[in-house]
Order: C-alpha cells, then sequence, then structure tokens
C-alpha cells in the first residue's frame, strides 16, 4: 500500500510549513494516487474485476483511516530514590488525562475546580505500596487551556514506566535508557540527609554507558530531556526551589547545562505544578524529535 506518512491530517496544517514535512505528506499522497490508479485500470478490464475494486478500495480506505487516527508515544521514565512518590505522581496522571481513546477529563488543576479535589481525595484514600518492579500507564495528553499549546500537542499518547527506586533496584533502570523519550527525576524535598544520593544517583544516570552513540562509539551524556521534580512541596518541612539549587544541587546546574534539563517545585498528592510540568516535558519531547522519533500507535 506504499509508504505511511505518520502525520495526521489535523496537524497538516503545522507541518504543512516545513518542507520535510511537506516531501514527506506529498509522497505519502502520491502513493494513495498510485493505489487509486490501480483501482481504476481493475475496474476497467471489466465487471469480473469488480469484487478485486472493491477489496482495493477497501484497502486504500483504511490506510486513510489507520493514517488519520495515528499519535505519536513517546516512552518517558520516573525515577527517583524511594519514598520520592513516584508512584503517587503515576496514580494521579491516571486521574487526571485519560487513556488512549476516551474522552478527555473534565478538570485537571487544583485550582480550577471541586472535581479535581475529588481527584486528590481518591488519591489519597489509596494505599500505595513501595514499587518492586515496574507500573506502567499510557495516557492521552490534552494540553490545557492555559498552556496556550498549538494543536500539534494534542497527538500525543504518553507511555510511563514508574520503576521501584530502592538501591537494590537501580542497576536496572539503565536496561530502558535507549527505548525511552524523556526522563521525570522526583526528589523527596524533605529528605534533606539523602540530597547527596540524590545528586549521585542523577549523576550516575546521566553517565551511563548506555547513552554511548552506538555509531561512532563516542562517550555521549544524556539525550533526552530531564524533568527534576522537587516534590511534596505541601508540607512545611520540605526545601525550597531556591534553597535547593544553591545547596548540593547547585553544581547539577553546570553539569546538566548543555542538556535539556528543568528543576521544578510540585507537589504530586495535592496536584500542584503538575500540569504545568507535564507540559513543560511534552515541548521538549516534541523539541528533541529528530534526535529520538516518537513510536507511531
Ligand atoms: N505530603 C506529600 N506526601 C507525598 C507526596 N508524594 C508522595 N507522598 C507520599 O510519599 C510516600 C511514598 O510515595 P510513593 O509514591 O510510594 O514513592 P515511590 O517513589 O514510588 O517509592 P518506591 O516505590 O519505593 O520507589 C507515600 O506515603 C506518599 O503518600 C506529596 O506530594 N506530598
Ligand atoms: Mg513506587
Amino acid at each position: 500500500m506504499g509508504i505511511s506518512c505518520p502525520y495526521r491530517c489535523s496537524s497538516q496544517s503545522t507541518y504543512l510549513s516545513q518542507w520535510s514535512h511537506r516531501t514527506e505528506i506529498l509522497l505519502y499522497l502520491r502513493s494513495c494516487a498510485g493505489t487509486a490508479r490501480q483501482v481504476r485500470a481493475v475496474i476497467s478490464r471489466g465487471p469480473g474485476n469488480r469484487r478485486s475494486a472493491s477489496t482495493l478500495m477497501f484497502h486504500l480506505a483504511s490506510s486513510l483511516y489507520t493514517q488519520y487516527t495515528k499519535r505519536e508515544q513517546y516512552n518517558v521514565l520516573i525515577l527517583g530514590l524511594d519514598n520520592a512518590g513516584k508512584t503517587t505522581f503515576l496514580e494521579h496522571l491516571k486521574l487526571l488525562y485519560p487513556p488512549p481513546g476516551e474522552p478527555p477529563r473534565k478538570s485537571r488543576k487544583s485550582t480550577e475546580a471541586n472535581s479535581d479535589q475529588s481527584t486528590i481525595q481518591a488519591l489519597k484514600a489509596k494505599r500505595i505500596l513501595p514499587t518492586v518492579g515496574q507500573n506502567t500507564i499510557t495516557v492521552k495528553f490534552e494540553a490545557s487551556k492555559e498552556s496556550q499549546l498549538s494543536t500539534q500537542y494534542n497527538n500525543i499518547n504518553l507511555k510511563f514506566w514508574d520503576l521501584g527506586g530502592q538501591r537494590s533496584l537501580r542497576s536496572m533502570w539503565s536496561r530502558y535508557f535507549t527505548s525511552c523519550h524523556g526522563i521525570i527525576f522526583i526528589i523527596d524535598s524533605t529528605d534533606t540527609e539523602r540530597f547527596q544520593e540524590c545528586y549521585d544517583t542523577l549523576m550516575e544516570i546521566t553517565h551511563d554507558s548506555s547513552w554511548t552513540n552506538q555509531e561512532n562509539n563516542a562517550a555521549e551524556m544524556v539525550n533526552v530531556p530531564i524533568l527534576m521534580l522537587a516534590n511534596k512541596q505541601d508540607l512545611p518541612e520540605a526545601v525550597d526551589l531556591v534553597a535547593l539549587k544553591t545547596g548540593v544541587f547547585i553544581r547539577l546546574v553546570s553539569e546538566l547545562e548543555a542538556t535539556d534539563s528543568k528543576l521544578l517545585p510540585v507537589s504530586v498528592l495535592e496536584n500542584q505544578g503538575l500540569v504545568e510540568s507535564l507540559e513543560w516535558l511534552v515541548t521538549r519531547l516534541v523539541y528533541n524529535k529528530p534526535n529520538k522519533q516518537p513510536q507511531y500507535k
């Protein structure tokens, strides 16, 4: 059925301004035209060939439908020390964003409406146990009304991998690095005694040999965006962002200078800063597309 065009019609207007994408779309449309020509040729051979013509028509229509409904999927790893709030973050995302194919959730911001308070209550009532293996979810990303993100961002699925943060489990993280498009590293802002361990763990992630470029064997650093979340900001003992940046994490700023990274204050339990953080990550995943292509599902 010819080459496949990874772009949906709804986002063509955005892409048409970019020459490379326009070329790909034209190639795809040309392959569709080729199929249509085959159909015409089969019909012209006589009434006996009508059946094969309708089969070809069916394939053409189903291919167009598949291309139209295809979405970009990015894999995101959620890492951090044990007890940082990774699974709580994942569980909150589940309540805020629908799985692919379901209608949008009503409200996402803690300031927006009572419905959001009910998601916070639902989350607090849940018993979240320390993760031993992994938890995964796939959600349909939807930009909030306030964000002014273009419609280009409404064609995105995010697959999250929440991995156990206990010391004995951290050696398994690197297995997931080659297939991930972005990393969320969660820090417990109240756990001051383990800030150094957080820093060391983050450095190990960014300098892991899995990021090495296979083609030229050059030792490379992480090549995907890293979103660091200073979590549990709802608690009075939490260290705020300014203090975090001037403390042990001051070296982090220069270490990650060349990396697409950001440190943001959040409370994943109370839904403070969660939506904004995710929107930052999505813009960076899309920006990094030339380096790391999404999957098309
Ligand atoms: N107050 C407050 N508590 C939080 C927040 N996020 C997580 N917690 C609590 O922190 C504890 C640990 O949360 P988890 O989500 O299980 O932590 P984790 O990072 O998944 O831990 P591991 O699975 O062991 O790696 C739980 O009791 C959560 O309720 C937050 O934003 N505020
Ligand atoms: Mg967990």
